[in-house]
């Protein structure tokens, strides 16, 4: 067999964002399009001998655009590709098969939280050696790559069957297909304790765990329902579709509202989850009770010590800026690190490599660990459930001492989607050019203390990154955050960050939005979302 160069490209714009190129599913299927990106990957990470993990959250195109890719890759002198059957493999199970194997790298085909199908959305994504996403620099290396080449290789050997377990070759390049699966529930079980948890279930603690038709189905039947005893249909929307079932696989109460509403009812099981597309996002609830995931975070970090993986307790606490200070007091009372990183799991990787981080989360329904280089939500589930299991308290019960030990972080976030560009720079302009002159004013009746556009300097490597949004810090430690999301693929979406820190137990079971109240009414003071946008409520809160 041979290959062939394709004359094509560049495409303006092929630049990730968040985390990977996210476009219209329509926009990567059009000629050309998806291979022009991936060959910019090829050259920016000098492909020959490497070896590479391959999978996705088996949303629509994504078998295609893997046997196109493993052609690719075959042209481009790829050594081996470790492919998750049938093209799935959830993102946290993709970054444990790159480090478990040693791979230099891996691709995954997916858009994440957003929605799915021929209207949807699709994305790439490369993470590097230590099963990170890859960094600014590479990613970086792949847009300028992808502005400069004429063409790419492909080979015209057929892909192989994806679905068949075991190695071909392909024009020389070994394709090694592996159970999506088997490895990561190996890791968990490595880390969890599975008999005190299936114990719990026995003793008839009850579980909903809605997969969304999204990848997370598969792994969540084999560890919850096989290996721990949860009862048959503990899982729901367990099997992964094209077009996630017509749902949005984002594990939030908006849009896992079914779930929101089972665990919301007296009859709701004893605890409640939920995952996204391509199963790094957990939404965490008891029954009658909604956990946020700031304080999901700080509840893990709080009780990890409890988990096997953990018993040593746990070095640091990275969060992203605008997740709440909630794991910042945990940390303090650890007597540990607490780091503040740019949105993105990108930038907890340097952390996690040095040992200066156990734990990190996102309040976008991320957590994780050092065990792999990717959130994990099936990992958050795991976690809850062990400390449960080895506190013998309900969500309800270890919420309530968290805040009591604690003090509870009232939280929320306002996301403004699908917004004219325009408006939402407008919005981010007005603020940006108020904040130096902010500290030391008042607004909705709070004073300001200090106002920035969030730059961090990475600790690790030193690395700087600018321009992650504007924070407004009020006396007293509320705060909200400004920012335009980079995942979106329609317009912009605004997202505004809201807290308010409280010591006050008489306090902890008001209303969220009444105790933000006053710093909603600063942020509309100050960055005029309705004023810019015309827009009075948000279209999500979280
Ligand atoms: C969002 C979240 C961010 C998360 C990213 C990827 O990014 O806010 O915390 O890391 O999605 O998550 P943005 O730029 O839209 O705010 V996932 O699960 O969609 O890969
Ligand atoms: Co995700």
């Amino acid at each position: 067999m041979t290959s062939m160069t394709v004359t094509a490209g560049p495409f303006a714009g092929q630049k990730p964002g968040t985390s990977g190129l996210r476009k219209k599913t329509a926009q990567f299927r059009a000629p050309h399009y998806l291979e022009c990106f991936v060959q910019a990957i090829f050259e920016a990470i000098d492909a020959p001998g490497k070896v590479l993990v391959l999978g996705g959250d088996g949303r629509f195109f994504g078998r295609e655009a893997a046997a196109v890719i493993l052609r690719m890759a075959a042209a481009n002198g790829v050594a081996r590709v470790i492919l998750g059957q049938g093209g799935l493999l959830s993102t946290p199970a993709a970054s444990h098969l790159i480090r478990l194997n040693g791979a230099d790298g891996g691709i995954i085909l997916s858009a994440s939280h957003n929605p799915g199908g021929e209207t949807g959305d699709f994305g790439v994504k490369y993470n590097i050696a230590n099963g990170g996403p890859a960094p600014e620099a590479v990613t970086a290396a792949i847009h300028a790559a992808s502005e400069t080449l004429t063409g790419y290789r492909i080979s015209d050997a057929p892909a192989p069957d994806l679905d068949r377990l075991g190695e071909t070759l392909l024009d020389g390049m070994v394709v090694q297909v592996v159970d999506p699966v088997l490895d990561y529930a190996e890791l968990m079980e490595r880390l969890f304790d599975f008999p005190a948890i299936a114990r719990m279930i026995a003793g008839g603690f009850t579980l909903r765990f809605d997969a969304m038709c999204a990848v997370t189905g598969p792994y969540a039947v084999e560890i919850l329902e096989r290996r721990l005893g949860a009862a048959p249909g503990s899982v729901v929307n367990a099997v992964p579709l094209p077009d996630f079932g017509g749902m949005h696989p984002d594990p939030n109460p908006t849009w896992a509202s079914d779930l929101y509403e089972r665990m919301m009812s007296p009859e709701g099981p004893d605890f409640g989850a939920a995952s996204d597309g391509d199963g790094d996002r957990n939404m965490v609830l008891g029954r009658g009770i909604y956990v946020t995931p700031s304080d999901s975070l700080a509840v893990l970090a709080a009780h990890a010590h409890l988990a096997p993986g953990y018993s040593g307790g746990i070095k640091g606490i990275a969060r992203s800026m605008p997740t709440s200070t909630a794991a910042d007091r945990v940390a303090e009372a650890l007597g540990i690190e607490a780091h503040e990183t740019p949105t993105g799991w990108k930038f907890f990787g340097t952390l996690l490599d040095a040992g200066r981080a156990t734990i990190c989360g996102e309040e976008s329904f991320g957590t994780g660990s050092d065990h792999v280089r990717e959130k994990d939500g099936l990992w958050a589930v795991l976690l809850w459930l062990n400390i449960l299991a080895a506190t013998g308290q309900g969500v309800d019960a270890l919420l309530a001492a968290h805040w009591r030990r604690f003090g509870r972080v009232f939280y929320s976030r306002h996301d403004y989607e699908a917004l004219p560009v325009a408006q939402a720079e407008a919005v981010m302009a007005e603020l940006r050019g108020q904040l130096d002159s902010l500290p030391g004013r008042s607004a909705g009746g709070l004073r300001i203390v200090a106002a920035d556009d969030f730059a961090y300097a990475d600790p690790v490597d030193g690395s700087v990154t600018t321009g992650q949004g504007l924070r407004v810090l009020f006396e007293g430690g509320a705060r909200f955050v400004l920012r335009l999301s980079g995942t979106g693929t329609e317009g912009a979406t605004l997202r505004l960050y809201l807290e308010w820190p409280c010591n006050d137990p008489d306090q902890f079971e008001t209303e969220t939005r009444t105790m933000l109240a006053p710093v909603i009414a600063a942020a509309e003071a100050l960055a005029g979302i309705a004023r810019h946008t015309g827009r009075t409520e948000p279209d999500v809160i979280t």
